[in-house]
């Protein structure tokens, strides 16, 4: 039945048709990404008149409808003839791909943008798009649409041309479209992750307001739900909101910015009494989850400033070796942010800054910054403080090698006695390979009889291991599960941390679906991302999903995941069943859990991502942390610990 495929039947594909047949190479997924990306190109060129001094505030409004707009006070998008095009300037954003002068820098200076496209993207995945304009004391419309010709769509041609509507003193442009329903099945815009990110672009943009209103569903106390975002102090406030639940080493926030002809730079700095350190840097507002040129700037120019102020002062003898740079970080939270033109990303997600010349400019800009704040007699206290914490967890790290490598020997010559509950799988290909983490002796009982022991290993917890974000990083690693956790992994921690050495594909943490478990999923996660990040970040980490109920009739059984499942399946069923709720793993027998939540061809697994490193580090240190208060409005503002699961998103298989 194969078609015989030759020059006849390839297309030339033009303009907007091709990112209607092919939306995933465009803005990647026509999953609930791909939706909430055609709205941040449209937030992106808002946002960009506004970056560069045009308009400051930007509202978004989610309708009934799910049809959403975005409008800012700006210039008002040009409404003028283009000669060459002979279209509006207006017409040409909308429907030329890689419109929006991003294309070259005569426009902008520095354009924001996740990748580019361009408003055109959206309008092609848009049912219908509304371009209002007020400019000059007068209102333009014109309007886009997707119509059904036949079989086939046309995807955003015009509909009305640009015309006068009346005259206005409002200056600006709005946006207003419905996204495809055909192209993002079962999607809807998210208040929280719109919200998240219009949060984010103001706490990079300081003196910017946005607004975002979901008119879809009032809130708890029947308001219609409403924010607003305005930072006056920009990344300084980030980084207080990021350390909101830590434990501050000194209320100061270190602020740094410095510019050259095509490059800004803006650092935020402040030492918590954390383990490790906190980085999150961003490119023209994108974030760079996965680091690159201008961390690695940012960080030597630190360590070579501190280092060199240790020695002036006398804190560092002659005698004494430098501090590293890693040392000099415990304890640290830094906002980068910087803005440039022509960025190269690489990295396994993209999300890492390549270019190599930024480097030495960040390093050159942070150097003369950084000397200029530690030198200013009024910063004598902070600089001291920075300096000797450094020089301290220099101290500490040695005596922890020390320790550990004792710890070895030790294990050498006993062999692994910290195993004994731990049974491996037989087989040895790391690519297939999985790992339970179970909740409970008994359920990890039923786990070890019902699985596949050619590529599934099981490890129970007989308690719940220690919270990684309260203990220091020796008490944590003398705990008896995280031990055995690592152990399993074969990866190491830390710093030795080495994804190379992973002996397993798939860590899949098995907890109850109830309060108990969400907990040792928090407690699991936060070891993971404070500990064994890369092992989050290259999407390794699982939360299983065991069934809530068994419904049997007639002698078969059959399995609901949740409230909505069961529902169904008994207005199906009618009668003469039985009903069982599962309080937790330990109810099912080995045979049951392999059915449920074992075999790879019925399960549900929640793969756990860090895509929002501010986030989740924010929830993790307030989740985790050891303010009470912060935690006790947390969890009555958002429910309970399963808001760390929010990082976890469907996957089959
Ligand atoms: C709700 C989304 O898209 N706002 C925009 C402007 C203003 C200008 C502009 C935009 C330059 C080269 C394309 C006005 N006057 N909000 C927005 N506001 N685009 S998008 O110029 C068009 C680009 O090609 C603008 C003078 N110069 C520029």
């Amino acid at each position: 039945m194969a078609e015989k495929y030759d020059a006849q039947n390839i297309i030339v594909l033009e303009g907007l048709e091709a990112v209607r047949l092919r939306p995933g190479m465009y803005i990647g997924t026509t999953g609930a990404k791909g939706l909430h990306h055609i709205l941040w190109e449209i937030v992106d060129n808002a946002m960009d008149e506004a970056a560069n001094g045009y308009a400051d505030t930007i509202n978004v409004v989610i309708y009934e409808d799910n049809s959403v707009s975005v409008e800012d006070n700006g210039r008002g998008i040009p409404v003028d003839i283009n000669k060459k095009h002979k279209k509006t300037g207006v017409e040409l954003v909308f429907t030329i791909l890689h419109a929006g002068g991003k294309f070259d820098n005569a426009e902008y200076k520095f354009s924001g943008g996740l990748h580019g496209v361009g408003a055109s993207v959206t309008n092609a995945l848009s049912e219908w798009l509304n371009v209002d304009i007020y400019k000059d004391g007068e209102e333009y419309r014109i309007e886009f649409h997707s119509p059904r010709v036949g079989k086939k769509i046309k995807s955003g041609v015009l509909k009305t041309p640009l015309h006068n509507v009346k005259k206005t003193k409002k200056r600006g442009t709005k946006v207003t479209f419905m996204p495809d329903r055909d192209v993002f099945v079962n999607e809807v815009l998210s208040f929280a992750t719109v919200r998240q990110r219009l949060r984010e672009l103001a706490f990079l943009n300081k003196g910017i307001t946005l607004c975002l209103e979901d008119k879809r569903a009032l809130d708890e106390n029947g308001k219609p739900k409403k924010v607003e975002f305005y930072f006056k102090g920009g990344l300084v406030d980030f980084v207080n909101h990021i350390n909101e639940a830590k434990t501050k080493q000194s209320p100061k926030v270190i602020y740094l910015d410095g510019k050259t002809e095509n490059f800004e730079l803006e650092v935020a700095v402040q030492y918590t009494t954390n383990y490790g350190e906190t980085i999150i840097s961003y490119v023209n507002n994108i974030p760079t989850t996965e680091g690159g040129t201008h961390e690695t700037g940012f960080k030597s120019a630190m360590t070579k400033c501190l280092n060199e102020y240790a020695r002036k002062n006398n804190l560092l003898k002659a005698k004494d070796a430098n501090v590293i740079g890693d040392d000099y970080r415990d304890g640290m939270t830094a906002i980068v942010s910087i803005r440039m033109q022509n960025i190269q990303f690489e990295g396994q997600t993209k999300t890492k800054l390549g270019n190599p010349e930024v480097k030495g400019i960040v390093e050159s800009i942070v150097s003369e910054r950084l000397d200029l704040f530690l030198n200013d007699s009024r910063n004598k206290d902070i600089a001291n403080l920075i300096v000797k914490a450094g020089i301290n967890a220099s101290k500490v790290r040695e005596a922890e090698k020390r320790a550990k490598d004792a710890q070895r020997q030790k294990n050498a010559m006993t062999g692994s006695v910290l195993v004994g509950k731990f049974s491996a799988c037989s087989g040895k290909n790391a690519d297939i390979n999985e790992l339970f983490i179970v909740e409970g002796d008994s359920a990890g009982g039923s786990a070890k009889q019902g699985r596949d022991r050619s590529f599934q290993a099981v490890l129970p917890l007989r308690g719940k291991p220690i919270n990684a974000e309260k203990k220091r990083k020796e008490q944590i690693i003398a705990n008896e599960e995280i031990r055995t956790i690592i152990y399993a992994l074969g990866t190491d921690y830390d710093k030795e941390f080495s994804i190379s050495e992973l002996k397993y594909d798939k860590v899949i943490i098995l907890a109850d679906a109830d309060q108990d478990g969400a907990h040792i999923r928090a407690i699991l996660l936060t070891f993971f991302y404070r500990y064994m990040r890369q092992l989050l970040c290259d999407g390794h980490v699982y939360i299983g999903m065991p069934p809530l109920y068994k419904v049997e009739k007639k002698g078969v059984s059959r399995y609901a995941y949740d409230d909505i499942e069961l529902e169904k399946m008994i207005t199906e069923l009618k009668s003469g069943y039985s009903l069982q709720r599962y309080k937790g793993l330990g109810e099912m027998n080995p045979e049951q859990l392999w059915d449920t939540t074992l075999d790879p061809k019925k399960r549900t697994l929640l793969r756990v991502t860090v895509d929002d490193a501010a986030e989740a580090d924010l929830i993790i240190s307030t989740l985790m942390g050891d303010d009470v208060e912060m935690r006790k409005a947390y969890i009555n503002e958002n429910a309970n610990f399963n808001k760390l699961d929010l990082f976890a998103e469907k996957f089959s298989s």
